[in-house]
């Protein structure tokens, strides 16, 4: 389950392209989120208004959530695996007030590589593809057992 030394290495390589420029890739990830899983927008009282993909695109809050949300995945992958401190609140949140499923955390976590994928081709081959899916993979497993800690049926 576990990621060695040089697959934290591609993550963090690649994750050191996206960071320049969190706001775009952030706004996108979102948008998509919206886009192939529309019952993740009722999970946001502040975006339930928003019908139409210009709409999402015109939304300064969007931006700036999809920002929000990756540079807190960032922390959490520049830990390389010991995340405890960072993870504990999120799952907290995302458990109790969110009530966000693990089903959610996959579709933002397969949407999250799509994005870099695109945006960041040159960097993001196959090998680091895989060893970014396992970073997200242990990001996911070890919010699914807070959750059950928090009796969140996630
Ligand atoms: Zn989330 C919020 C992160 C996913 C939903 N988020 C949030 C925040 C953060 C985050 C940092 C702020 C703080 C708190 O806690 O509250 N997320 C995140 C991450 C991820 C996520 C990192 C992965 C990767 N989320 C998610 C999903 C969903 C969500 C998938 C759905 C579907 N979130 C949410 C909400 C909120 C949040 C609803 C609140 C918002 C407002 O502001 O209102």
């Amino acid at each position: 389950m576990g990621l060695t030394d040089q697959e934290w290495q591609k993550v963090l390589d690649t994750w050191g392209k996206v960071e320049p420029d969190l706001p775009a890739h952030g706004q996108e990830v979102i948008i998509r989120l919206f886009q192939n899983h529309p019952e993740t927008q009722d999970k946001f009282d502040k975006f339930k208004n928003l019908k139409s993909v210009d709409e999402m695109r015109n939304s300064e809050e969007i931006k700036k959530h999809g920002t929000t949300v990756l540079t807190a995945l960032g922390k959490i992958l520049k830990q390389k695996g010991n995340h405890e401190a960072e993870l504990k609140p999120l799952a907290q949140s995302h458990a109790n007030k969110h009530k966000i499923p693990v089903k959610y955390l996959e579709f933002i976590c397969e949407i999250i590589v799509g994005v870099m994928a695109e945006h960041q081709a040159a960097a993001f081959g196959p090998d680091s593809q895989a060893a970014m899916r396992k970073a997200l993979e242990l990001f996911r497993n070890d919010m699914a057992s807070k959750y059950k800690e928090l009796g969140f049926q996630g």
